[in-house]
């Protein structure tokens, strides 16, 4: 079996612990290897080796950055297939969308790259002569970043891209259900020329690697997506550093009267069943106007029913394992409430051998009840039925999260009334809640994060601090807000 090793300083060495975890393919049990369990000393050796490369790599001339991060896309683009396999092995979704996910990150690396060129700051006229005021941007410090297991790629791309773009240096630690994706990520930053100390891999649980990260006295910036729970443990214990939280959704398709039904349908069954709905953007809710509930149902449950359900490695297959264990449990107990609080089981509901789960639809839901409200990250999707737009507006922003969000209308009045109600990061229109782009911000409002965005232009600014800089030619003291002092 092979037995894997963190990364410090340059060097792939063993974990101070000594101890161990096992990573398993979720599709057949089999274990991927034996990884680090890392622990607090490994961390603290992390960040020493991360500052001790920050002034070579925060000096180094941001175009000069970029050419590394151009064969990172590189490399990415050679391996991709190979890559995409990992990813499914280790967390279960179907081989196109491990594709989908590596190609984010080379599509991440690519538009970072450019960043090289650009990291733009502002000019702007001073009040008094003889005076020049501008703001550059100047990267933060060393940045722990922690990311979840869904996009073991993607997520840990739309971090890193823009961490060392800006001239920061990295301590990673990758979800412990993906440490292999994790390892092989940090392997190909090396391979395209990323110096010594820039980014530290640390892998291994929350309690032993992440908290110790989050509360580093000589960590500048947290780059975190997960779980609200988490994240709010992040708000809570990271204190005066500068964090970016991507938490969960309990995003909505709105189906109105004058949708395209079978447009409709599609974007429901991607958006719930993608990913086995284990994404943050994941449509868990379709609120249907009551007019066509009956209609898209009977369509809705018919394409559900044709789903494959198997290994991801398996091109005839659509919807994958569960990542884990308690993420099976999870879907139970959800399934299990919505029952009980009355919501309508139209199809699935069972756990099936293995961590699979058959894709479940509740219907008749209430915008109040747990299975409309809570994050189930499974392939479960509620139903709520509405008479009106002025009612589905009132439930899509029922709930706390504002990730993304969907109408399916062919009214351009309804269309453009939801983008301005909806209270979510994103909006789209006749189409699914997934497919984010990477050269447009990510993110959401509400209990969804902290108000940071990812990737696009807004990307940077979680990556680096602004610098405001006054120039003053005139050769005397001058003073702003016209003040006179001392000189009479
Ligand atoms: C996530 O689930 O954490 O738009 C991110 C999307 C993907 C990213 C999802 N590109 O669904």
């Amino acid at each position: 079996m092979r037995t894997n090793k963190i990364f410090i300083g340059g060097k792939w060495v063993n974990s101070s612990s000594g101890k161990t975890f096992e990573s398993f393919n979720p599709a057949n049990g089999r274990s991927l290897g034996k990884f680090p369990q890392g622990n607090k000393s490994d961390v603290d050796n992390a960040v020493r080796a991360a500052w001790k490369a920050y002034p070579g790599w925060s000096q180094t001339p941001a175009p000069e950055r970029a050419e590394i991060l151009f064969t990172v896309r590189d490399l990415l683009k050679q391996n991709k297939k190979e890559l995409a396999k990992c990813i499914t092995m280790e967390m279960g979704k179907v081989l196109a969308e491990s594709e989908g996910d590596v190609q984010e990150a080379i599509d991440v690396f690519e538009y970072m790259a450019g960043e090289g060129r650009r990291l733009f700051g502002h000019t702007t006229p001073s009040e008094l002569p003889d005076k020049f005021c501008m703001t550059l941007r100047v990267p933060v410090g060393v940045f722990g970043v922690i990311t979840p297991w869904n996009f073991p790629f993607a997520l840990p791309a739309w971090k890193i891209a823009p961490a060392l773009i800006c001239g920061n240096t990295v301590v990673f630690k990758p979800s412990s259900d993906t440490p292999l994706c994790g390892i092989r990520f940090v392997e190909l930053l090396v391979k395209a020329g990323v110096p010594a100390g820039v980014v530290n891999l640390v892998t291994g649980s929350g309690k032993d690697v992440g908290t110790p990260i989050i509360r580093h006295e000589n960590i500048r910036g947290i780059s975190f997506t997960g779980s609200r729970n988490t994240g709010k443990f992040i708000a809570e214990n990271a204190g005066l550093k500068k964090v970016g939280l991507e938490l969960g959704g309990k995003n909505g398709i709105i189906v109105m009267d004058d949708a395209d039904l079978d447009l409709a349908v599609d974007g429901a069954v991607w958006g719930g069943f993608g990913t086995t709905g284990q994404r943050c953007t994941a449509a868990s809710r379709v609120i249907v106007h009551k007019k066509v509930q009956k209609d898209f149902e009977k369509k809705f449950i018919a394409r559900i029913k044709k789903l494959r359900l198997g290994s991801g490695l398996d091109s005839k297959v659509d919807v994958g394992p569960l990542v884990n264990e308690s993420a099976v449990e999870k879907v139970q107990k959800y399934v299990g409430i919505g029952k009980k609080e009355g919501a309508g089981l139209l199809c699935g509901g069972k756990k099936l051998k293995g961590l699979f789960f058959e894709p479940t639809v509740f219907s008749d839901a209430k915008k109040g009840m747990t299975v409309a409200q809570e994050e189930i990250f499974g392939p479960v999707v509620t139903i709520i039925p509405v008479k009106n737009f002025r009612e589905a507006i009132d439930v899509i922003n029922s709930v706390d999260y504002g990730l993304s969000s969907s109408i399916f209308t062919r009214s351009i009045d309804n269309a453009f009334k939801a983008i301005q109600k909806i209270e979510a990061g994103i909006t789209y229109i006749n189409s699914s809640t997934t497919g984010a782009e990477v050269h447009l911000p990510f993110g959401g409002v509400k209990q969804t994060g902290n108000g940071t965005r990812e990737a696009g232009m807004e990307g940077i600014d979680e990556f680096s601090e602004t610098k405001t800089v006054y120039v003053d030619y005139s050769g005397r003291l001058q003073k702003a807000q016209d003040i006179e002092w001392g000189e009479k």
